[in-house]
């Protein structure tokens, strides 16, 4: 069953992904901001994309968790740029790192986006081939175009050459997710595990579909339910912008909600406790985190698609996934929508680096229970 090797895992990798920061197809935008990157993961910023690919050489001995950048923003729709997610979130979590080989994940690099293009699904055949002809030089390939889709097809390949290595995502849009979910559920179910998904976030992310595409930032989660082993397994911390209540969610899809309010009134403490109790009652085994950093309230978060205030401090969510980390191992996790250029209110002074410095600390954190995990993997 097993069949996909290392070497062809390689391969893939080379094709389907590019170095780290260079997943926005640009020339000169955030230029500096790219070579300051290279600088801190390669050393120099020349000749980038050979020593991206002699670095993948060490990923089967890497032991630990592994980063990937998806820079989509094709699922949102409100107020795009979080496709420059990756790169500056990058940079946010290596500010203290000066020098070359203090970096403390394995970076697979970013996923080749062709920005007009979502899901190989909504696309016909004439632009596959025009676009496999763009990314991979010829049409003579099986090899996905849209973002989604090589997401999906390089995180379930690497899942099934390494089970016990997890992976960190950095959106992107939300829907940026539903790939990484996707394989990781997948992946957990061939290898018996029960997992929950644990998601921060101001909505719900529960539509079926939005004006008629099914995978967006506002849907994505509505496709994955069906693999949990229950919906109820899908936990979500931080609603608070929602066209329903809450009992329309939990009793449409099955799954678990803490809005903002609640939290914010009874306090991260108690709420965890009852999910700690959930999680053991139904023997999980193991969590994947999904972070949309409008969980957080706007002021904290600002440079985002969707800012909504009355929301979560960046405390709230560091003691929940803190004391869940202490009795359930994080596998997967990824933080998405942050949108680096979006100033969106006005009067709150450098909103976009307060958002990445949060979204930073958060991630460090995430990124770091990822490398646990994968230490305890023998
Ligand atoms: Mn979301």
């Amino acid at each position: 069953m097993n069949q996909l090797t290392w070497s062809k895992l390689q391969e893939q990798l080379e094709l389907e992904l590019c170095p780290p920061g260079n997943g926005v197809f640009t020339i000169h935008t955030a230029k500096e901001k790219r070579e300051s990157l290279h600088k801190k993961v390669f050393g120099t910023s020349e000749g980038v994309e050979n020593l991206w690919k002699d670095s993948l050489n060490h990923l089967p001995q890497s032991n630990h968790a592994v980063v990937l950048g998806i820079c989509s923003d094709t699922g949102g729709g409100i107020l795009r740029g979080a496709n420059w997610g990756p790169l500056f979130l990058r940079e946010a979590l290596l500010k203290n790192e000066t020098a070359k080989g203090d970096i403390p994940y394995f970076d697979l690099g970013d996923v080749r986006v062709i920005p007009h293009l979502l899901h190989d699904k909504y696309l016909n055949e004439g632009t596959i081939e025009n676009c496999r002809k763009a990314l991979y030089g010829t049409n003579d390939t099986p090899l996905p175009v849209g973002p989604l889709s090589i997401s999906e097809d390089v995180a379930s390949s690497f899942y099934q050459v390494f089970p016990k290595k997890g992976l960190f995502g950095i959106g992107g849009d939300h829907s940026t997710s539903y790939p990484l979910v996707k394989s990781y559920l997948k992946a957990k179910k061939t290898q018996g595990k029960k997992v929950a998904l644990i998601h921060f976030d101001a909505h719900t992310d529960l539509l079926v579909e939005r004006l008629g595409i099914d995978l967006c930032f506002g849907s994505w989660v509505t496709h994955i339910l069906g693999d949990l082993q229950k919906p109820s397994h899908a936990i979500q911390i931080g609603i608070r912008s929602s066209g329903h209540p809450k009992e329309h969610w939990e009793k449409t899809f099955g799954v678990q909600q803490y809005w903002a309010d609640e939290v914010i009134n009874q306090g991260p403490g108690p709420i965890t406790e009852k999910i700690l109790s959930y999680l053991r009652e139904e023997k999980i085994e193991e969590l994947y985190v999904s972070f949309d950093i409008d969980a957080l309230d706007s002021t904290y978060a600002s440079a985002t698609g969707t800012p909504e205030p009355n929301g979560l401090s960046p405390h709230d969510p560091m003691v929940i996934l803190q004391d869940l980390a202490k009795e359930f191992p994080i596998s997967g996790a990824d933080m998405m929508e942050i949108a680096p250029y979006l100033q969106t209110d006005e009067n709150i002074h450098q909103g976009s680096e307060t958002t990445l410095m949060v979204g930073a600390s958060i991630s460090s954190f995430l990124i770091n229970e990822i490398t646990k995990w994968t230490q305890s993997q023998k």
